[in-house]
């Protein structure tokens, strides 16, 4: 007893560090101070990781803020470019008023001084008209229409004259009317004579010497036959000259268009005519 007690009581760390190293470890005390010493560990490493994940948020975050001012600086700088545009279109537009209003006195001087020339040549051609006449008369001629001049109002292309009537006739009416005046409805051969017959047909329509009815082929007013030439006629035209009479759509009169080229229309229409005679 003595020793056991003395062993108590003079060694009782060795007793208590004997008692501590010598008891069995229960598997509840190892996982406990194996949780004890993860936890640091796994809290660190959570830590660790939403670092990292609040990071690789905010980096793209900032990526698509980075992304999005790019945008709105871009828009700024196409709207402030269309904005430059509208304000140069805009000086254009008034420079070109401006030239406009300064152009117009030049334009109208312009149409003035066209329309003075025009007369110029109308009286230029009166003039030869007066002086070939005159010349005829002081040579004891008889009268002007037998001295080879063309009549006052009448132009005069190569060795023909020409009037193109004021008033509007069915064609056979103004075959008359030319017959009438030492003329005959015009017969158009010559280059010459088909640039004529352009430069009168700018607006207007006209008859000339042309027609089928009397045999169902194209021939001019003294009989002679007419050479068929597309090139002087419109497109599709003649589109009426197979049926004669004077039933309706029957076509057999032929008229200058206003682009200068022929066309079949009823005789009965009303139109301007070409007279030509020779001078
Ligand atoms: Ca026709």
């Amino acid at each position: 007893m003595t020793t056991e007690y003395h062993d108590d009581v003079d060694d009782s760390s060795s007793f208590w560090n004997k008692s501590i190293n010598y008891l069995p470890l229960s598997p509840r005390s190892g996982a406990s101070r194996l949780t004890r010493r993860l936890f640091p560990i796994l809290t660190v490493a959570a830590i660790l990781i939403l670092t990292i994940a609040l990071g690789a948020s905010y980096s793209r975050m900032t990526n698509r803020l980075w992304s999005a001012e790019q945008s709105v600086s871009n828009m700024s700088q196409s709207l402030s470019g269309i904005q430059q545009l509208a304000a140069d279109a805009a000086k254009d537009l008034e420079r070109l008023k401006f030239a406009v209003a300064s152009n117009q006195d030049e334009l109208r001087s312009t149409s003035e001084a066209l329309k003075q020339l025009a007369m110029l040549d109308t009286i230029s051609r009166t003039v030869a008209t007066l002086q070939c006449s005159i010349q005829h008369i002081v040579n004891n001629g008889s009268t002007p229409e037998s001295s080879g001049c063309c009549p006052l109002d009448w132009e005069r292309v190569g060795s023909s004259c020409y009037l193109l009537s004021r008033s509007l006739l069915p064609w056979h009416d103004a075959r008359d009317w030319c017959n009438g005046h030492e003329s005959h409805l015009a017969i158009i051969l010559t280059d010459e004579e088909w640039k004529l017959v352009q430069r009168h047909a700018q607006g207007n329509f006209f008859w000339v010497g042309l027609s089928d009815e009397r045999t169902g082929s194209w021939e001019w007013v003294n009989q002679t036959p007419y050479v068929m030439n597309r090139r002087h006629w419109r497109p599709g035209q003649p589109d009426s000259w197979t049926h004669h009479g004077m039933g309706p759509g029957d076509e057999d009169c032929a008229h200058i268009h206003t682009d200068g080229r022929l066309n079949d229309l009823h005789c009965s229409t009303r139109l301007r005519f070409l007279c030509q005679s020779h001078a």
